[in-house]
């Protein structure tokens, strides 16, 4: 499907939907302060925002840093959201409460007691200056591709190309999913 017709069948999912609300994905990670609680705190926070149902999640996953060395093991998650906010509403909401888990933005992919990146909003391709969707690594990481698989075995991206096929090509390290 070329960009218009997507755009249009986005225009047709909303108007059928009766809470407008389009389906988002989530993805969550921590390795600072207590990763595993700071993750379970934030699904519990994203359900409690404004115009955010929590509807599914997956299990969690410890992960090895990618990035600088030397941080600690990372605790990765994906979470499905139905939501009735526009994708820079939505982001705005992620990044408060990332703010709530006192991140700070020291060094890029440094340790952080709270990353919620926006994977998926709706089967929409959005570039702007604040927000890229897909979210532009969610091809290549296993601790993004692994648990979206959990939810999601079927997925297809807004480019037409499978998560089936990404999660195949893509190595899987020392991936670890945590007991439920
Ligand atoms: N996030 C990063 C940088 N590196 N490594 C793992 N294993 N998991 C992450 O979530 C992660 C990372 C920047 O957001
Ligand atoms: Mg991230
Ligand atoms: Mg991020």
């Amino acid at each position: 499907m070329n960009s218009h017709a997507n755009a249009a069948a986005d225009v047709v999912s909303r108007a059928i939907n009766p809470m407008n609300e389009v389906r988002c994905f989530i993805g969550l990670g921590s390795n600072l302060n207590e990763p595993i609680q700071q993750v379970r705190t934030a699904l519990t926070e994203l359900n409690s925002l404004q115009g955010v149902r929590l509807t599914r999640h997956s299990p969690l996953y410890r992960s090895e840093p990618v990035g600088p060395a030397g941080q600690p093991d990372y605790i990765n998650a994906v979470a499905e959201l139905q939501t009735t906010l526009h994708p820079l509403a939505l982001l705005d909401a992620l990044q408060q409460v990332e703010q709530k888990h006192q991140r700070k933005r020291i060094q890029h992919w440094g340790p952080r007691t709270l990353d919620l990146d926006l994977l998926l909003y709706n089967n929409e391709t959005i570039n702007n200056e604040r927000l890229t969707v897909p979210h532009p690594y969610i091809t290549k990481r296993n601790f993004v591709l692994r648990p979206l698989a959990d939810l999601e075995s079927d997925l297809t991206l807004p480019d037409g190309s499978k998560l089936m096929q990404h999660l195949a090509d893509c190595p899987m390290g020392t991936l670890q999913q945590l007991p439920l």
